[in-house]
């Protein structure tokens, strides 16, 4: 299996002692190579389907792929299926999807992304587009596009490099459809907040998890999370160590803190497993990325040295955990 060599450089400048010192230092990554061309290809399959919104065909439909292709990499898959209303209490029909290795393991780490997409571009710059579906390539399609790549990865790995852990990729449903400009938190995130109470199997744990979100932009940075920083900081320090380690250091910065977000990882910790929120922030704006609930939204917009950086980072924090 390919291994790959990192080569860091720490340029030394002892200031007084006028001494400049330069050293090569070489890590040996026990991960495999994470294809962000794989990935693109599963986020452009999920956006073909058509927007992925509550209570539609291409919802249903893309569902079925993205268990179908866990499963051609060799994952346990389970389904949860449920019944929930929206704010505007419209009912809505919920389909979580868990895609387990290792399912016998008692020590299991958890990644996780919503697959569904938001039927209103409200944040468009033009208000006609206001209640139209958007495509949601980076708001959803992201975050399982790696998460497909991830279980692709640890199906090819040689018997020498197995995984043995358990490791869960739990595809959340109903995430989008929150009520914007409000205080109605548990508004979103419907398919999380039932699951924290329901587990896809009774007794359920894992060691930390880690939400992907908004993993894939153009001008993307990855900022430490409030929540995350509260319950989960060791958690934060080993996601962002890992990434700076093998030089996805840009994408993962410490120059400045994130926000609070309402997100997926808060009801994986309020269920009692601590989990952080890897979500992107725009680099120019702070803030979410500039597509963020736009028709721009879609696969033009998609950059595949993002998805390399996160996905990299997760087969080393994958194959690094002890
Ligand atoms: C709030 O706007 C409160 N949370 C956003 C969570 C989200 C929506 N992530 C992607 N889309
Ligand atoms: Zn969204």
């Amino acid at each position: 299996m390919k291994k790959i060599l990192y080569l860091s450089l720490f340029s030394l400048l002892l200031i007084g002692c006028k001494e400049k010192k330069t050293e090569v230092t070489d890590y040996v990554s026990p991960a495999p190579v994470f294809c962000e061309d794989s990935a693109y290809a599963y986020v452009a399959e999920q956006c073909a389907f058509g927007p992925r919104v509550m209570n539609s065909a291409a919802h249903d439909s893309c569902g079925e792929y993205i268990a179908q292709k866990f499963k051609s990499f060799g994952a346990v898959v389970y389904d949860q299926y449920a019944d929930s209303k929206l704010y505007d209490g419209t009912p809505i029909k919920m389909r979580n999807i868990i895609a387990s290795y290792n399912p016998e393991a008692s020590v299991r780490i958890l990644i996780a992304g919503h697959w569904d997409s938001r039927q209103w571009a409200d944040n468009d710059p033009d208000e006609a587009n206001h209640n139209t579906p958007i495509d949601g390539a980076n708001d959803g399609g992201s975050s399982i596009g790696v998460m497909l790549e991830i279980a692709r990865q640890l199906q090819l790995a040689s018997d020498s490099n197995k995984v043995k852990i358990g490791v869960d990729l739990i595809c959340w449903d109903a995430e989008d459809s929150g009520e914007a400009a409000s205080n109605n938190a548990s508004s979103w995130c419907l398919g999380s907040q039932y699951w924290s109470g329901i587990r896809h199997i009774e007794g359920y744990t894992a060691r930390y998890g880690i939400n992907l979100d908004m993993v894939g932009g153009n001008n993307t940075v990855f900022y430490r999370e409030q929540y995350s920083m509260s319950y989960a900081p060791t958690i934060v320090d080993k996601v962002w160590g890992a990434a700076n380690r093998i030089g996805y250091g840009k994408f993962f910065s410490y120059d400045e803190e994130g926000g609070y977000i309402t997100d997926d990882h808060l009801q994986v910790n309020q269920g009692g497993i601590p989990c952080i929120d890897v979500i992107g922030s725009d680099t120019k704006n702070g803030g979410f990325p500039s597509t963020w609930h736009t028709l721009d939204d879609n696969i033009k917009n998609i950059n595949k040295e993002t998805l390399k950086a996160v996905g990299q980072t997760m087969l080393e924090v994958i194959w690094t955990e002890e």
